[in-house]
């Protein structure tokens, strides 16, 4: 075996570890204040992180001597789709104030997370997540992640069915069949079932031994309204919708976001369109795409063994042909399907069945109660009085569905009274907005992103206030690493946790469609910069944009190059305090 070919650390915990089990058990009900460095490799195979909370990591004890690390866990429930009953959303809220730090959050693919468990509880944690039907298996780790569908309950329009059916459909069909899940979580330490709704006595059909090399992910969207960016995932089913119907998807692979600036062989990547096929072909070819990276992606080197860098080897064609190898025929050349739109689904909507539904902003995905904003009692009082099926948005959001008209009013009183603004309250730049967890439980953030976003977004309304821009759509996307988890490339507006003291790089050009990527225009940008740097550009875009084009399309028209050179006139021409009160204010 040549040294290239050498199985990375994890392949070989994976191989030996019995189809994930490791110690995994030993060390639950054991004294140990932490699982080893194997296990807890293994625990995000069942939706769990080993994290420690890294505000507290310097702390002394009164004699001098470090505290050393306070170790808890986040907890990830996997949500096909994103729908989630009332008893579930309820259940998840209860168990966050139970187990966790009473904080309970929507991620950007459509799951929940629990933050701040500690070890003598993850067990009851992940039980109350399956008591409720819903599940942690397979929501991080080697496998199928959450499968994205856009969540409007739009209930008299078919193609929202059909996608939110595949979704289920790919799900069911790709989740891992390891019993280990039951054993060590479900089961009774006196043998009995606690809940089989996981159990499958069975091998695993797909994954084998090995798993995949690395997380694989898989989103379905329509045309009109991307809102779950199909483009940044490993596998994509675009709709071909005619008369209300799909026909057919334009399937595309190959894309993420994760990268290492420092080592080149790293990229973000949009998905390429791969083949067009019929609906009844979506699980089998979800299959042979799968099957095809299990076999063939690179397990000696995690940083390369997403599905993207494998299709940058082979090239499309290659893949193609594999992949109809696999699948048994050949496939149809993918159709000239564009992606046109997108929609966050905040504010009240007709649903196509007499009710309504009604989407909420979740600043940065966090639901909790804090200061004059109690969204948490405020769901608790809803969900608990008119018991309404819910959805969770891509953009860390979320939807109560099926509500009578005749309800409207009492919810939006409630909501009010708690502080949760409507749609009309908030401009679209906040609606769009969405941040990573980072500090203080990610273990591989660089900089703040969920905590410091608010106050940039802040910033930027004031500026595109006084542009009289503040009822433009644009998406910024903030992180706290390159690793990209609120998709910072795609967007208007991407800034990437890049150095310590608060340091980010600025991404320009992208568009809320996520179709194009951005490019940098400035690195290792301090926070307090971030609104002085835009405003000029801003001011460039409102003098000089074309046929309505959005801030991202107009940075990606203008280009890096033209950008500087206004923004450095500008600075010049406008240095006094009077005429850029943005920039004096920072
Ligand atoms: Fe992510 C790792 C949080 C969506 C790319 N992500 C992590 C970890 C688990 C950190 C770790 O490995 O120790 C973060 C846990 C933080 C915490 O304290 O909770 C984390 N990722 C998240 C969430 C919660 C962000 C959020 O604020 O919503 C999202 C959970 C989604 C879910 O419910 O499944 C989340 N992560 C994403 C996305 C967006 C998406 O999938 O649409 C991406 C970019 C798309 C992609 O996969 O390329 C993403 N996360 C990563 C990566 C880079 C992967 C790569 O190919 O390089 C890592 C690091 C890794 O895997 O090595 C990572
Ligand atoms: Fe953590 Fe980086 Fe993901 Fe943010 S982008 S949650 S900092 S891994």
């Amino acid at each position: 075996m040549s040294e290239e070919a050498k199985p990375s650390k994890v392949e070989i915990l994976k191989v030996g570890s019995h189809q994930l089990r490791g110690t995994i058990l030993t060390d639950l009900i054991g004294e140990v204040e932490k699982f080893t460095e194997d296990d807890a490799n293994l625990l995000k195979h069942h939706g769990t992180y080993q994290q420690d909370n890294r505000d507290v990591r310097r702390d002394k004890n009164p004699d001098g001597t470090p505290k050393g690390k306070s170790y808890y866990f986040m907890v990830r429930t996997r949500i096909p789709g994103g729908k989630v009953t009332a008893a579930q959303f309820l259940a998840e809220l209860d168990l966050c104030d139970k187990y966790g730090n009473e904080t309970l959050r929507i991620t950007s693919r459509q799951g929940f997370q629990l933050h701040g468990v500690l070890k003598q509880n993850l067990r009851d944690a992940i039980r109350g997540i399956n008591e409720t039907k819903l599940t942690t298996l397979a929501a991080c780790g080697d496998v199928e992640r959450n499968v994205m569908a856009c969540p409007a309950p739009h209930k008299n329009d078919k193609a929202h069915q059909q996608i939110q059916d595949l979704a289920d459909a790919i799900a069911e069909h790709l989740k891992p069949r390891t019993t280990a899940y039951w054993e060590i979580w479900l089961r009774d330490d006196n043998g009995e079932d606690h809940n089989v709704c996981e159990f499958k006595p069975v091998e695993e059909p797909i994954y084998g031994a090995t798993y995949l090399p690395r997380k694989f992910k898989t989103a379905i969207t329509l045309p009109d309204d991307n809102c779950i960016d199909v483009l940044s995932n490993d596998l994509g089913f675009i709709g071909d919708v005619q008369d209300g119907t799909i026909v057919g998807y334009n399937v595309t692979v190959g894309g993420g976001m994760g990268m290492t600036p420092s080592a080149k062989k790293t990229f973000p990547a949009l998905a390429k369109p791969l083949a067009y096929i019929t609906p009844d072909q979506a699980v089998m070819v979800a299959e042979a795409v799968v099957k095809v990276q299990r076999d063939f992606g690179n397990r000696s080197d995690r940083k390369v063994a997403r599905l993207k860098y494998l299709i940058h080897d082979w090239g499309i064609e290659k893949f193609k042909a594999k992949v109809e190898e696999y699948y048994g025929q050949p496939l149809l050349p993918p159709k000239p399907i564009e992606i046109t739109g997108v929609d966050d689904h905040i504010g009240w909507h007709e649903q196509g069945d007499g009710k309504l539904f009604l989407g909420i902003n979740i600043e940065n995905g966090r639901i909790k109660d804090e200061g004059p904003l109690r969204i948490k009692t405020a769901l608790r009082k809803i969900l608990g009085k008119f018991g309404m099926d819910t959805r969770l948005t891509a953009l860390q959001s979320m939807i109560l569905c099926d509500i009578d008209p005749k309800n409207k009013a009492e919810i939006n009183e409630i909501l009010r009274e708690h502080g949760v603004k409507g749609a009309d309250e908030l401009t679209l730049l906040r609606r769009y907005a969405m941040a990573c967890v980072a500090w203080p439980t990610c273990g591989l953030s660089i900089t703040e992103a969920e905590r410091a976003l608010p106050e940039v977004v802040d910033e930027l309304e004031g500026s595109l206030s006084k542009l009289g821009l503040l009822k433009e759509k644009l998406a910024i996307h903030m992180t706290g690493c390159p690793n990209g988890c609120a998709r910072p490339y795609t967007p208007d507006i991407g800034l990437v946790g890049k150095a310590a003291g608060e340091q980010y790089t600025l991404y320009l050009g992208g568009n809320a469609e996520g179709t194009r990527l951005g490019f940098i225009y400035k690195d290792s940008l301090p926070k307090p910069e971030i609104n002085p740097t835009i405003f000029p550009l801003f001011a460039f875009f409102k003098s000089a944009r074309k046929n309505g084009e959005s801030f991202g399309d107009f940075c990606a028209r203008e280009g890096k190059e033209q950008l500087e050179a206004f923004a450095a006139k500008w600075t010049e021409n406008n240095s006094t305090a009077e005429a850029t009160p943005a920039l004096a204010t920072n």
